[in-house]
């Protein structure tokens, strides 16, 4: 007798798939981990784009990349809204603008206001308008069944933030860059979108080309020491 393991099996009733293993030899795995990470080191928030366009092919691609997150029960309790339409980048613009005029007027206290020097930012957000792509992530917070009853979500800001970091490590690979903007309250974006109740918007992100030149702060990322706890 053969002792080949079985290509499915079913568990609770439900189908079960050999999992195909992506396996490496240790100094193979050494390598793509240290590569992987100088890498994504190299990632930086960018906040003045170019407007060169960028294939929706890519975007389809970096967006089906996000949804390959984990999330709670398996529900993919996301909704990308993705935006090239001018006039409608136009609106969210001027939208986002005058809420980010109130927060910056009324909203921040001195500290904050301190904190964020160093990114040089403020209410002015022309990049909804030059970068060929946005991107609303829309989290998901219950679902309607076809008799109309509603269902909570499980773990929907882990699962859609998850999403999130894996929407930005796809758009790094391909060679893009964005920003997490997040202006504060982001309830003009379900009306400019015409989102359904079930929907908040949870990020948002211009993708695109960076101008060139364009500069970041020089900012240092913690040492591993500071940012973990080995029990060995
Ligand atoms: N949402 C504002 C303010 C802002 C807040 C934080 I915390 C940042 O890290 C950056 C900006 C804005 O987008 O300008």
């Amino acid at each position: 007798m053969t002792n080949k393991a079985q290509d499915e099996i079913i568990i609770n009733g439900f189908k079960h798939l050999k999992y195909d293993a992506v396996e490496f030899s240790e100094n193979e795995m050494l390598e793509r981990a240290e590569k992987f990470y100088h890498f994504m080191d190299k990632r930086r928030s960018i906040r003045e784009f170019s407007n060169k366009d960028v294939p929706r092919s890519v975007i389809e691609n970096i967006l089906k990349t996000a949804s390959t997150a984990p999330s709670g029960a398996h529900k993919q309790p996301w909704t990308f809204c993705v935006i090239s339409n001018k006039e409608l980048k136009r609106k969210i613009r001027v939208a986002a603008e005058a809420e980010e005029k109130e927060t910056y007027e009324n909203r921040m206290v001195d500290r904050w206001k301190n904190d964020l020097a160093a990114m040089a930012t403020d209410m002015h957000k022309p990049f909804l308008e030059i970068a060929p792509w946005i991107i609303v992530a829309f989290k998901r917070a219950y679902e309607y069944e076809s008799d109309g009853t509603k269902h909570n979500n499980y773990y929907v800001n882990e699962s859609v933030g998850l999403a999130c970091g894996m929407l930005i490590t796809a758009i790094h690979n391909a060679g893009l860059v964005t920003l997490t903007h997040t202006p504060s309250p982001m309830k003009f974006l379900t009306k400019i979108l015409k989102r359904p109740d079930n929907e908040r918007a949870f990020l948002l992100l211009p993708v695109g080309y960076p101008k060139d030149p364009v500069y970041v702060p020089d900012l240092k990322r913690k040492p591993l020491k500071d940012i973990s706890v080995f029990y060995d």
